[in-house]
């Protein structure tokens, strides 16, 4: 199966004014299409060619095959990324199973906000922050550059890309206001209660 770049499931100047026309151009049309590039480059004759892209994450990242983890690795992350975002985002409503978890596993809302921007922060250079579940119960971590918790045993169901050019040209060197935008602002619940749902079957 060959990787394809996704259309953007909203308009290029949908998410203002928290996350810019021109972020999205360059991020997707330019970043993602050169993890999508590199990534069939690099499953040709790779043996992972007709598995489904969640196990060329796991696979990739086992054999320690950097290349694969990077480009296919930020070729799922962007997939989710996109949806993971919505026009009117964010905020503190959040459908009723997914509420319930965040209350019993992360100590409630407040603290998730505090505890997914701090992951976000502390993400030395470039890479992303997370909310998966991990042995049925809902944990934040962060990885570093392609990384995804797919390949530490964990299933992602809401990550926050902190590379630079997420934010850079719409927050310079603020990672902290971009990353109260995206929670208060950008994130679509119900695309991560989407994924909360499958993860527990
Ligand atoms: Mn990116």
């Amino acid at each position: 199966m060959a990787l394809e770049l996704p259309a953007l499931p909203y308009a290029y100047d949908a998410l203002g004014p928290f996350m810019s026309k021109e972020t999205l151009e360059f991020h997707h049309d330019k970043h993602h299409m050169a993890y999508v590039t590199n990534g069939n480059n690099l499953l040709k004759d790779s043996g992972h060619e007709g598995k489904s892209l969640e196990d060329i994450c796991k696979a990739a990242f086992d054999a320690k095959a950097a290349g694969l983890v990077n480009n296919v690795g930020q070729h799922y992350n962007h997939v989710h990324f996109w949806n993971w975002m919505k026009p009117h985002g964010g905020g503190t409503k959040l459908p009723g199973a997914l509420a319930k978890a965040v209350d019993s596993d992360l100590g409630g809302y407040d603290k998730f906000r505090t505890d997914f921007v701090q992951a976000g922060m502390t993400q030395f250079g470039s890479g992303w922050a997370w909310l998966s579940v991990k042995d049925g119960k809902l944990a934040i971590s962060k990885t570093p550059n392609g990384e995804n918790p797919l390949m530490h045993g964990a299933k992602p169901i809401l990550g926050v890309d902190v590379w630079e050019h997420s934010y850079y040209i719409d927050y310079r060197n603020a990672r902290q206001k971009y990353l109260e935008a995206f929670v208060d602002s950008l994130i679509n619940w119900e695309y991560v209660e989407q994924m909360h749902q499958a993860a527990a079957r």
